[in-house]
Formats: structure tokens, sequence, C-alpha cells
């Protein structure tokens, strides 16, 4: 196992778009154990490849309170979407920031387990949210982006300021 490091915004290597998985093999394995124990160290409830610099469609997701579920989505596709929901996001690559982004409510996604099993999922609520935050990763996109620019100005502001302060 092997704790990943984590890109943080603002890095063109998170605009990059993640290709489908095509073979289920050992590497996407060690791939989703080691993502998953740095999502769980972080910790996160959630953790997309984009985000440890690889470009295919992986993604974690622990949102349960006993962090005991976790939740390995290749090659996801959302079928339906419904609701609207408010909730505060953060995100392990803009840390230290929580805006509100308007998302669905409800999902149901069509996916892939890391055996190449299909599977399908419906989710509400903060599970709901997170997989499209983590689905949005898998398309080179950070949820700051939905925010006004005057607002993703200032969060460039703090996190260069946050990195000043640590060096
Ligand atoms: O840990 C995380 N918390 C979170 C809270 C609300 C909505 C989305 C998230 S995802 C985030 C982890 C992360 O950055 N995933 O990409
Ligand atoms: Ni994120």
């Amino acid at each position: 196992m092997a704790l990943l490091n984590i890109l943080r915004y603002p890095d063109a290597r998170l605009h990059k778009a993640a290709t489908p998985v095509t073979v289920f093999d050992d590497g996407l394995k060690r791939l989703v154990r080691d993502m998953a124990e740095t999502m769980y160290g972080a910790p996160g409830i959630g953790l997309a490849a984009t985000q440890v610099d690889v470009h295919k469609q992986v993604i974690v997701i622990d949102a349960s309170e006993r962090r005991d579920s976790l939740v390995v989505l290749v090659n996801p596709e959302i079928v339906e979407a419904t609701g609207i929901s408010d909730i505060e996001e953060g995100c392990l690559s803009v840390p230290g920031i929580y805006e509100l982004v308007e998302r669905a409510e409800r999902v149901k996604v069509r996916a892939y387990d890391q055996n190449g099993n299909a599977l399908t999922l419906e989710a509400q609520g903060l599970l709901a949210v997170c997989i499209q935050h983590e689905m949005d990763h898998l398309q080179g996109k950070v949820f700051v982006e939905y925010l006004s620019q005057l607002k993703q100005q200032r969060i460039r502001a703090r996190l260069a300021k946050q990195l000043r302060k640590s060096a």
C-alpha cells in the first residue's frame, strides 16, 4: 500500500480529462487500494484518480459516518439525476475552502468495480454530491470553477498565502 501525492489547485494536471479503463488488471487493483488508503488518510470522503495524476476513470468514495463503506467506481456514467441539492463542498485539492455548489439531489450511476463487474448505484444526499464532484474531476473540472471569477481569484490568493506560510 502507498499514500499518493494529491495535486493542489491550481495545477494544470487537474484539468486533464481521464480516459476509460479498458484492462482490469493488478495495476488497477493496486491503484484502487492506494487511492482508498490516500482518501482515508487525508481524510476525505472521495478521491478521483485525476487528483493523484492518474488520468483514468477511477473513483473511490466513502461517505459513511463509520468509514466502512468503500465504493469503487470505474468508468462511471450518470443515467438519471433528479432534484437540487445545495451541500457545501470541500476538495482535497483545494484545502480549507468550502463553498455551495448546485448539484442534483439524487443520481443513478452505472459503473464497474475494480474487478470489471458492472454495478448500478442509486445515491442521494452527500453520497450523490460526492459522486458528481468526483466525476467532474475525471473531466478535468474542479468545484471552484462553478464559482464567480472574483471568488476564484480570492481562493487562488488564499491558497497561495497558505503555501507561502507552510514553506
Ligand atoms: O473530502 C471531501 N469532502 C467533500 C465534501 C462535500 C462534497 C464533496 C466532497 S469530496 C472531498 C474529497 C475530494 O476532494 N474529492 O475529490
Ligand atoms: Ni475534490
